[in-house]
């Protein structure tokens, strides 16, 4: 038993993004799967935890923080190393920025077209018109966090994988199940970048279990 505790299923790209950096850290976790394809976050169990009904949440040091966001910066600033953003002024912005455009920008392009080929019940129907703009919205996505990075390996902006990584490579596990995961990956830059995050210990080691 250990004194901090993850809430999310492990399907969740945000509760990987977590456990990523939970685990890349060496900091000891128990998890509740709290499971988003069965609507457990809208219950009242875990509304009193995420009063918007999300996932992760995380209860660590004696409080309970929630968002992919603040979770992940405060693991960084409590276990600096590895560290999840470079040190670098310049590089670090960019990785900032990295890190906003997926959330503001790619979690709704990726998770949308994605749902079309393997949720498409949670999201209404088929709808190929939103699927195409989708995939539109996440190559555009793509082709910036790819020039973001400039000569970096990784799109977090080090030589191993940082925030912006395991932010984006939850989504890309996904697309890369979906007919439209090589539309994806035939962006300058893309397939190399996935190549290498896919041979990162880590992340290899927080895939869901899919069953
Ligand atoms: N802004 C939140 C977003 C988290 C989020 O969207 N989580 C999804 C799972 S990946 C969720 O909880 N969905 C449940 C729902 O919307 O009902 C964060 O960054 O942590």
């Amino acid at each position: 038993m250990s004194d901090t505790t993850l809430y999310g299923f492990d399907g969740s790209t945000y509760v990987r993004t977590v456990r990523c950096v939970l685990t890349r850290k060496g900091v000891a976790y128990d998890q509740v799967p709290v499971n988003v394809l069965t609507g457990e976050p809208r219950e009242p169990e875990h509304l009193a935890r995420h009063p918007f009904g999300k996932v992760p949440v995380l209860d660590i040091d004696g409080m309970r923080l929630r968002e992919t966001d603040a979770i992940v910066r405060y693991l960084d600033a409590r276990n600096p190393e590895p560290a999840m953003f470079p040190a670098d002024a310049r590089a670090r912005a960019k990785a900032d920025e990295n890190v906003a455009l997926i959330n503001s920008y790619g979690y709704g392009a990726i998770i949308g077209f994605v749902a079309y080929h393997l949720f498409p019940d949670l999201v209404g129907g088929k709808d190929d018109e939103a699927r195409k703009a989708n995939l539109g919205s996440a190559r555009t996505l793509a082709k910036l966090v790819i020039e973001n990075k400039g000569d970096a390996p990784f799109i977090g902006g080090g030589d191993a994988p940082g925030y912006a990584d395991y932010l984006l490579g939850p989504l890309m596990a996904y697309a890369t199940m979906t007919e439209d995961g090589p539309a994806l990956l035939s962006v300058d830059g893309m397939q190399s970048w996935w190549d290498r995050l896919s041979a990162d210990e880590t992340f290899a080691a927080t895939a869901p279990d899919l069953g």
